[in-house]
């Protein structure tokens, strides 16, 4: 494999950072994961807007220019011949002095990873995800505001951990006032008849280009779709529940806090927009030849 670092292309026992780079000290960068479906890179522009908006709220330059960086990105996919597969793009703060204050810290380091990804097996994608809502509470958007993708996870790792060591796969984060933000990795969407309501950035919610996406097939298949305050009452009692993210894609969620969502299995609505976007990712994207 080759890593795109600093604009080379680098053997991936020689893709190093420093271990001075604050990055690695502090959690100090931001990232994006992007999916290649099929030859074409998807939803470049908008990832790449949102690591530059990432980027612009943690005062972090970039020291090339959203054109570069998409061009960068389809270099790197066509350098590891990836026609389907993850994108991992991270820009850190570099290298610096023990100390926390990124001014001291020359130029920002990019570093491109085009692999594979399985974030869950098949089978749960056929039987549905089993959640909890957890206890540990997303970022308060005036502390670290969850809009930014930062490489400092440690909310939603601490999180992961909570709903792993409760022994499922994936749990749902609540804000400060307990409403539902998200899950750790995934935006969360709740359908009642032909209504799909999802929370507002405001209640913690990463503006997930998943998201964004699968908001505008559902438009146009002729679902109502609303930014919504949706408290954990809205999962038990829905008859459907589906997480969305570039690594999970669409996934039904069957049991919240014990309780059975809609029939127990993914519901309609959750396998027909997952087939929607199928068809939608596989024709959609920058090309990478
Ligand atoms: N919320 C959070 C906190 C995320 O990290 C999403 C929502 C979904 O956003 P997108 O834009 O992907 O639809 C994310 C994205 C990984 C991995 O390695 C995580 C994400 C994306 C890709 C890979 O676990 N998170």
């Amino acid at each position: 494999m080759k890593i795109y670092l600093n604009g080379e292309m680098v053997p991936e026992a020689e893709a190093k950072v420093s271990v001075f780079d604050h990055g690695l000290l502090y959690g100090d960068g931001v990232f994006e994961g992007i999916r290649a479906y099929n030859g074409r890179v998807f939803k470049l522009d908008e990832h790449v807007e949102r690591l530059y908006m990432s980027a612009k709220a943690i005062c972090l330059e970039i020291g090339m220019s959203p054109a570069e960086m998409s061009r960068a990105v389809v270099q790197t996919c066509k350098a590891n011949e990836l026609r389907d597969g993850y994108i991992r793009l991270l820009v850190t703060r570099g290298v610096g002095t023990l100390g926390l204050n990124p001014y001291h810290c020359k130029e920002a380091q990019v570093i491109i990873i085009a692999a594979d990804i399985q974030l869950y097996p098949k089978k749960l994608y056929e039987e549905g995800l089993t959640v909890v809502t957890l206890g540990t509470m997303r970022n308060v958007p005036e502390a670290v505001n969850p809009r930014i993708k930062s490489l400092n996870y440690l909310n939603n790792v601490l999180a992961k951990i909570e709903a792993v060591n409760a022994g499922v796969a994936e749990g749902i984060m609540l804000n400060a006032h307990g409403h539902v933000a998200e899950a750790t990795g995934e935006n969360i969407f709740v359908v009642r008849g032909r209504t799909l309501r999802t929370p507002p950035p405001w209640c913690g919610a990463l503006e997930g280009i998943t998201r964004n996406t699968v908001m505008g097939i559902a438009r146009e298949a002729g679902y109502e779709v609303k930014e919504d305050v949706i408290n954990r009452y809205d999962l038990y009692v829905a008859d459907e529940v589906f997480l969305t993210g570039t690594a999970a894609e669409i996934v039904g969620v069957v049991q919240v806090d014990r309780r059975t969502i809609g029939g127990g299995q993914p519901g309609p609505v959750t396998r027909e927009l997952s087939a929607a976007f199928s068809t939608y990712a596989c024709s959609n994207g920058t090309d990478i030849e």
